[in-house]
């Protein structure tokens, strides 16, 4: 039997040390911190030492140990210590390899962080060379929370249409980043009832208490009195007493029909029984887009209706990543287009440019309110551009 103690700085080169010098089927007995008394305690860092034993008995006795026996180990070796030095030296390196992780991410992080600084200071070069009125549609766009990547696209885009030496007329620079602007909203598509076909459904989905059965009653409202349709309403919404009697109390008001829905099979006796009307607004209970299972049950009814539109509803008081990420979800039972509710409660508006920059629907309405059937508009993708080019807080 061979013991030995091995002082270094650090863990590894003890272990390193001994492993060397003792080989692999050494083990260690002991581990402590040593640090040097007095004076010199304070000037010098503390260091390891182990205590390194070779023995054939007790290699026997340390197998016995890793299979669960640990009948016959000498009372010097205290199983918890009595380890063989590769299985140290696999945990320390296992901790080590979490640390290196950690060090591995925080590096990560460093390049984002350069990569971020790197284009941001590109974007700074870029708008230098842009023209004053340029950089002006820039600050502006920013201010009204337009996503940076997104402002710098645009405004781009508005620099390569203006001519090389400079822009003397702002109403003409002004006029070219608004119909850029237009470009990025795209289209806008209001419900459009067809003469020759009967029985056009109609889905509102979206995350809960965006506006979704408000909208319906403003939009069932206007269709029955402004443009003479016939309109009936479903309401899937059965969670809630409280949320079908909404519905209810509206259709009562129009003077409409309303079916409250439990089951697919339901769902498909209502539509048949509204065969004749112009237009079935079928309205759902809000979703939390993240709850699949209410996503599932969702689809199932989506899937049986086959509406001719599936609308979604969402707030732009919903932080812009989250709109997105909602249109995400609710794209998997397909969504035709959108709704932008509570632009009443907005600063501004930069949170549609954004959402549609990446979503890339048509929008069918905005609402601007409480009040059932006034605060409902189509949008107008001027007036949008025109808010986003605004340099004051009012909207
Ligand atoms: N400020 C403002 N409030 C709105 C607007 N549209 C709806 N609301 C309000 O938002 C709240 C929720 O509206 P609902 O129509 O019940 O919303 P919902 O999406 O049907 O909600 P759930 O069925 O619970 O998912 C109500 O207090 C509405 O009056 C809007 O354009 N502006
Ligand atoms: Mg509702």
């Amino acid at each position: 039997m061979k013991i030995k103690k091995y002082v270094a700085r650090d863990f590894k080169t003890a272990i390193q040390r001994a492993k060397e010098e003792m080989g692999r089927d050494a083990i260690i007995l002991h581990t402590r911190q040593v640090k040097k008394g007095g004076i010199l305690g304070l000037l010098y860092p503390p260091r390891v030492e182990i205590t390194v034993v070779v023995d054939d008995k007790l290699q026997v006795n340390t197998d016995r140990l890793r299979s669960g026996n640990t009948t016959g180990v000498p009372a010097a070796v205290k199983p918890e210590i009595a380890a063989s030095i590769d299985t140290i030296s696999a945990i320390n390196s296992s901790e080590n390899s979490s640390r290196e992780d950690e060090v591995l991410q925080e590096i990560q992080k460093m390049k984002n962080l350069m990569t971020d600084i790197k284009s941001r200071m590109y974007e700074v070069e870029v708008i230098k060379g842009m023209p004053e009125q340029v950089q002006q549609f820039y600050e502006t766009l920013i201010n009204n929370n337009v996503d940076r990547d997104i402002a710098l696209k645009v405004i781009n885009s508005v620099a390569t249409r203006l001519p090389k030496d400079g822009i003397s007329d702002d109403a003409w620079a002004r006029d070219v980043c608004l119909h850029t602007l237009q470009e990025v909203i795209q289209q806008v598509q209001p419900i459009q009832v067809k003469a020759e076909r009967k029985g056009m459904i109609v889905f509102l989905v979206g995350p809960t208490g965006v506006g979704k059965t408000t909208t319906i009653a403003k939009l069932a409202a206007n269709l029955t009195f402004l443009d003479s349709k016939s309109v009936a309403l479903i309401t899937l919404d059965t969670y809630r007493v409280s949320a079908a009697e909404q519905l209810r109390t509206f259709a009562e008001i129009i003077g409409i029909p309303i079916s409250v829905v439990f089951t697919p099979t339901d769902l498909m006796l209502a539509i048949e029984q509204y065969r004749e009307k112009d237009l079935i607004f079928v309205d759902t209970a809000g979703r939390s887009p993240y709850n699949s299972e209410q996503m599932e049950e969702l689809r199932e009814f989506v899937n049986i209706a086959r509406p001719d539109e599936t609308i979604l509803v969402m707030s732009v008081t919903t932080d812009n990543n989250d709109l997105i990420n909602i249109y995400q979800r609710f794209q998997s039972i397909g969504v035709d287009k959108l709704i932008f509710t509570k632009l009443d409660e907005a600063y501004n508006y930069g949170s549609i440019l954004n959402a549609l920059y990446e979503i890339k629907k048509p929008i069918a309405y905005f609402t601007t309110g409480q009040n059932v059937p006034d605060d409902i508009e189509v949008p107008d993708a001027l007036r949008l551009a025109q808010r986003l080019l605004r340099r004051d807080e009012v909207l």
